[in-house]
């Protein structure tokens, strides 16, 4: 910081350093007496000196270059391809629960595919009265909701079935993005196009170079899927669909089929290849588990995480960190900072919505001695957050899906965090 100040004129320093010191009794533990003499708030600073950007220069406006940090990051022994691969949303960065467009985890089977709006159909056939197709401008005269939803992959947390492994929440719990969806229930698609009696499942297909297909059963798509085409108020993100993708509320993210171009009407399930050889969960007697489509309830501590350490010393912390139900809302998180021994009710702040990430928070003094942090999310159905050893007792270790268990961070002495498993 002090070679910014070099230079500049310490004008009123005296009066305000006996401001700053009175006004360290009112915040006790906090470092705010170490603001006398600060020039940081003595001496005008580079910003106030000179006339900044002006309107129009950003038309399109991007974070502060002080944030250049938060970013989407990849683990390159998962990258054997880029096209093929994922990246994960900065988790620890983020707070409240709504994802930034622009931090939304990439997963991509053949590349970002390139839609031209005005080339853009989507069409329904299969087992309907009318085969319909339908450009971007029919589809804008269906009636639209807006919902917030949670979008996670099921191979989230994937990693640490075995063992603790990747060294950061954004790692181990980033592919999962929280947004506003604006789009047409897709009921309403379904009722244009008038299904009949014996169609049952649903077959949506990706425009991209993987032609992405996932089998949906009828109810599913009759109560709360939707026909997305903005997130977060603008239009998708290339990366997730743009100009329109499947949202599945609760359901894995496999199933939300972005650059959407067909949805088949069929009377019974395909077992294409993202439900077979994918997406199911192999367990210890040799026997897969078949249509997993509901997201457990999950929750993780954001910070402090391995990211995001103490930097400031003994004294009060803010910890934090998101929980999420594909079943419902969750009236309850529960969080503990000596690995279980005592556990305590978190707050929960922000909006409680269906199928939406919940943001909690458990402010605590440290006493600067090493901890074990975990959280435990209860839904609305009453389930709770098991172990990883419960889930490994159910479920065997040839898992890489659905990975749900409660999450430990060790902190030592130091502050810094490190991804653990206690048992
Ligand atoms: N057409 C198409 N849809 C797709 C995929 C894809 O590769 N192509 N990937 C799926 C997977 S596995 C996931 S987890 C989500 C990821 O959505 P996101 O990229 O918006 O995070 O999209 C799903 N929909
Ligand atoms: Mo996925």
């Amino acid at each position: 910081m002090s070679e910014i100040f070099k230079g500049m004129k310490p004008s009123r320093r005296n009066f305000l350093k006996g401001a700053a010191a009175s006004g360290a009794a009112l915040v006790g533990g906090t470092n705010a007496a170490k603001a006398a003499g600060d020039p940081a708030i003595l001496e005008k600073q580079p910003w106030a000196q000179f006339l900044g950007a002006g309107v129009d220069e950003a038309p399109y406006g991007v974070p502060s270059k002080f944030e250049a940090h938060v970013r989407r990051q990849n683990v390159p022994w998962l990258t054997a391809d880029p096209v093929s691969s994922i990246n994960f949303t900065p988790l620890h960065e983020l707070d409240g629960i709504i994802t930034p467009n622009g931090l939304c985890f990439e997963r991509h089977h053949a590349g970002v595919a390139e839609v031209d709006p005005s080339a853009y159909r989507l069409m329904i056939n299969g087992l309907v009265d009318r085969p319909l197709v339908f450009t971007m401008q029919d589809l804008m005269r269906f009636p639209r909701e807006n919902h917030v939803y949670f979008l996670e992959c099921a191979a989230n947390t994937g990693m640490e079935w075995a063992g603790a492994q990747l060294n950061g929440c954004q790692f181990t719990h980033g592919m999962i993005h929280n947004v506003m969806y604006t789009g047409i229930p897709l009921r309403l698609i379904l009722q244009e196009a008038g299904v009949k009696t014996a169609g049952k499942w649903l077959l949506p297909e990706g425009a991209d170079a993987s032609g992405m297909t996932r089998s949906i059963p009828m109810e599913k798509a009759m109560d709360d899927c939707l026909v997305a085409f903005k997130m977060n108020g603008e239009a998708l993100r290339p990366e997730q669909g743009y100009p329109v993708r499947l949202v599945v509320p609760g359901w894995e993210g496999n199933m939300w089929v972005k650059w959407l171009r067909r949805i088949e009407v069929g009377d019974q399930p395909w077992h294409h290849r993202e439900e077979t050889s994918k997406y199911t969960d192999l367990l210890a007697n040799g026997q897969a588990r078949r249509f997993t489509w509901e997201m457990d309830a999950k929750s993780v501590i954001t910070s402090p995480s391995p990211q995001m350490p103490i930097t400031h010393g003994p004294g009060p912390v803010v910890m934090t960190g998101v929980a999420w139900s594909g079943r419902g809302t969750i009236p309850r998180v529960d969080v503990t900072i000596d690995g279980g021994m005592n556990w305590h009710e978190a707050r929960i702040s922000g909006p409680s919505l269906n199928k939406s990430m919940h943001r909690f928070y458990y402010e605590f003094d440290w006493d600067g001695k090493p901890l074990l942090l975990q959280s435990r999310a209860h839904d609305s159905t009453g389930y709770v957050q098991p172990t990883k050893e419960q889930l490994r007792s159910v479920r065997g270790e040839n898992s890489i899906y659905h990975n749900n268990g409660i999450q430990t961070w060790a902190v030592d002495a130091e502050g810094v965090a490190e991804n653990v498993e206690i048992s």
